[in-house]
């Protein structure tokens, strides 16, 4: 998204001014309204049905789990984060959005759901955690989605939801569906780094989303004048250059209003819009807070006083659109409604034990997928080619490919535009294929990694997203552990499409501690991602084309020192073909130790295999490729064979991946395997040279431990 590159250096005093950030401005009864012709009676209805329906579904769960429902043989034993009170500033985008539109949530979200059109029998089922619920009972009161209805997930990670959200407002715009996305947060959202990371690149990408904060007067128990020296959340409105707006959210028609304008705004064209509704949750953070340590009664009063129930019935009452006795019909039918959404949940089975790791992994793929050739080693069949790539060209000639074979595909991170990235892996992209197609990022690891989920959320688009270095995928820790891994499981296999996390490991060139871990054992112990480990081009390319299409998260390590060179599977065919996940390769056959390594080990291993070949001994030399899916069967084959077993992995030693995959192997043999692990110690990676070549394994280590293994056992059956 290039912008004209202008920075006038004036030298001339003066001052930056920021706009006015309008409040409580809206002042219209509904008969003003209708009289306009600005909404039909039908809406005005429509507006006080979901009102009630947020209000008795919420009082309803506190009724359950104070044991004060009328029938006691209920039980319940979910979240209670009621939004009672916050009604007026949550229906309208029932009235207000196209049924296409996006919503993302937060932990107080079954308003957010319910004004979507989520079926309150779904909804119940979930909170009472049953197979019937909107998410197979598998994410609850705070996890509540609807991709049917393009709910994206309510979100218990605060702030969680803002990333997404702006995600899937860039596919919008990238696809150019004219839909919009709003996304709901709490006044303590603000304060969370996410908050400015999705601002920013929110506006500086124009997408169409409604960032919405019902400012309740507490986080949890913290309000904004003690934990913030802002005075209202809006105001963060100026640091990013967008509009902002302070809205009575104890008025439906103000809320109805501000959302009428601010969807207009992001639907036009105009980029993002920040609306502070100015509400109270009247009940505490959850059934367990009393709020006697935050606020007083009298405040309390202030608000109840104002309730946006009871002011909107005297509007409807007011106008003539209803009776009072039709809107106690409303209630009472709503109320009933309700009353059979707990029947249901309550009657409803929970989720059989055998469904328990459903949806942790699709392991399923897009159908483009299916129409790339299917290689397994570089030297097999027509995969075997003269044509020799770097790693680095290779991964290029991937991305390339795919702009060029599919318009889905769209690549952003650090850089690596116009320049090419860090380590030049994008050189030339953005100039042969667009910057649409292959754009810079602000730095922002959270909302580089959040975006590309949203955007996958969507299916409009197919992200590709770099992170320059994998010490800088802590940044994006939520994005990545907390909502790629877990946002198939937790929306109940609704999540149906993932986003690529490209990253680089660094070590062996004198960077220390911060650009020089290798990660790969951590990200492998977190289910629901899969983590590619690619030695050679050849695997690079048809892994990363695996991975563009898997319907899961994947985490891509390439390795620094191989992006220039490797010492075998350089050749690379032209075509775009692909590598299924999960399938080890047998780089070398040998006789007297298996050695499993990944990435740059591999080659470490090699080279020492080769050197202990002129020693007499036959090293078979395993390369995982994916750590996940973790092909165990190929190693168990092998250690048959060679009844010992040597692991190696640049990272350190206390929970490496190496001792889960002695164990998985171990356990599936009749004898003791003979197992040395070669790792970095469990330090932190140092600069000086010396010491940084004692830290990384080696060639000799790995030499030392095959031999001393071959000597400790010697009895090979
Ligand atoms: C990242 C994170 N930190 C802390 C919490 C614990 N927590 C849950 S809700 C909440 C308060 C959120 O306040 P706010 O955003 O104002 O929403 P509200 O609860 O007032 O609707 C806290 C601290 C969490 N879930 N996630
Ligand atoms: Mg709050």
């Amino acid at each position: 998204m290039p912008k004209e590159r202008v920075r006038p250096y004036h030298n001339e005093a003066g001052y930056l001014e920021a706009p006015p950030i309008p409040v409580y401005q809206f002042h219209k009864s509904l008969k003003e309204i209708m009289d306009a012709g600005e909404m039909t009676a039908e809406e005005a209805k429509k507006l006080l049905e979901v009102m009630v329906r947020i209000r008795l579904f919420d009082t309803t769960i506190g009724e359950l789990k104070n044991e004060a429902y009328k029938d006691p043989t209920v039980k319940y034993r979910g979240a209670t984060h009621l939004c009672v009170g916050q009604e007026a500033a949550e229906a309208p985008i029932n009235i207000v959005l196209r049924p296409d539109d996006y919503v993302t949530s937060n932990h107080r979200g079954h308003g957010h759901s319910i004004s979507k059109g989520t079926d309150t029998k779904a909804m119940m089922a979930e909170m009472f955690g049953r197979e019937a619920g909107c998410c197979k009972g598998k994410g609850g009161s705070m996890h509540v989605a609807e991709f049917e209805r393009n709910h994206l997930g309510a979100n218990a990670v605060v702030g969680g939801g803002l990333s997404i959200a702006g995600g899937a407002a860039l596919a919008a715009k990238i696809a150019k569906t004219g839909q919009v996305v709003v996304s709901y947060m709490g006044d303590g959202a603000v304060q969370e780094g996410v908050f400015n990371e999705t601002m920013n690149m929110a506006t500086a990408y124009k997408v169409p989303a409604v960032f919405v904060v019902e400012d309740n007067g507490a986080a949890m128990t913290g309000r904004l004048e003690d934990v913030s020296n802002i005075s209202n959340c809006a105001v963060r409105a100026w640091g990013y250059n967008m509009p902002g707006e302070v809205v009575d959210g104890t008025d439906v028609l103000a809320c109805w209003d501000a959302y009428r304008r601010a969807a207009e705004h992001a639907r036009s064209g105009q980029g993002p819009y920040l609306l502070v509704m100015m509400v109270m949750r009247y009940k505490g953070h959850s059934l367990s807070d009393s709020c006697k340590t935050y606020r007083s009664d009298e405040e309390e009063a202030i608000w109840t006083k104002q309730d946006c129930v009871e002011k909107y019935k005297r509007e409807l009452v007011g106008a003539g659109v209803m009776t009072e006795e039709e809107i106690q019909k409303v209630v009472d039918d709503i109320q009933a409604e309700i009353d059979e959404a707990v029947q249901f949940a309550w009657k409803s089975p929970e989720p059989p034990v055998e469904t328990m790791l459903d949806d942790v992994y699709a392991k399923t793929f897009d159908p483009e997928y299916e129409k790339l050739k299917k290689y397994s080693h570089f030297t097999e069949g027509e995969a075997a080619t003269e044509r020799k790539l770097s790693i680095k060209d290779a991964i290029n000639e991937t991305l390339a490919q795919a702009f060029e074979n599919d318009p889905r595909v769209i690549s952003w991170g650090e850089d690596v535009g116009p320049y090419g990235g860090a380590f030049g892996v994008t050189a030339g992209l953005t100039e042969k294929y667009g910057v649409e197609k292959n754009f810079d990022a602000p730095l922002s690891e959270g909302a580089i990694v959040g975006f590309g989920l949203g955007a996958a959320m969507t299916r409009h688009i197919i992200p590709v997203v770099e992170i320059m270095y994998n010490d800088f995928l802590a940044q994006a820790e939520d994005q990545v552990q907390n909502q790629a891994a877990k946002a198939r499981y937790m929306y109940g296999g609704k999540a149906k499409r993932a986003v690529t996390v490209r990253t680089t490991i660094g070590g062996g060139k004198g960077y220390s501690c911060q650009h020089g871990q290798e990660l790969v054992s951590k990200y492998s112990n977190m289910p629901g991602l899969y983590v590619c480990v690619p030695a050679t081009p050849f695997d690079a390319k048809g892994l990363l084309n695996t991975a563009i299409y898997s319907e899961d998260p994947v985490i891509f390590f390439e390795h620094q020192l191989l992006y220039g060179g490797a010492i075998f599977g350089a050749n690379v065919p032209e075509e775009r073909y692909a590598i299924p996940f999960g399938q080890a390769s047998i780089v070398r056959e040998g006789e007297d130790v298996t050695v499993w390594a990944y990435s740059r080990m591999l080659h470490v291993a090699f080279n020492a295999a080769r050197r202990l070949e002129r020693q007499g001994i036959s090293v078979e030399l395993i390369d995982p490729r994916t750590t996940v899916p973790l092909d165990i069967d190929t190693i168990v084959e092998s250690v048959k064979k060679t009844r010992r077993l040597v692991c190696v992995s640049q990272g350190t030693d206390s929970g490496n991946i190496v001792h889960t995959v002695y164990s998985k192997v171990q356990r599936q043999l009749d004898f003791l395997l003979p197992f040395i692990p070669v790792t970095a110690p469990d330090g932190v990676m140092p600069m000086a040279a010396n010491l940084e070549d004692a830290f990384v394994p080696n060639a000799g280590r790995v030499g030392d431990a095959i031999k001393t293994i071959v000597e400790q056992s010697p009895v090979v059956a």
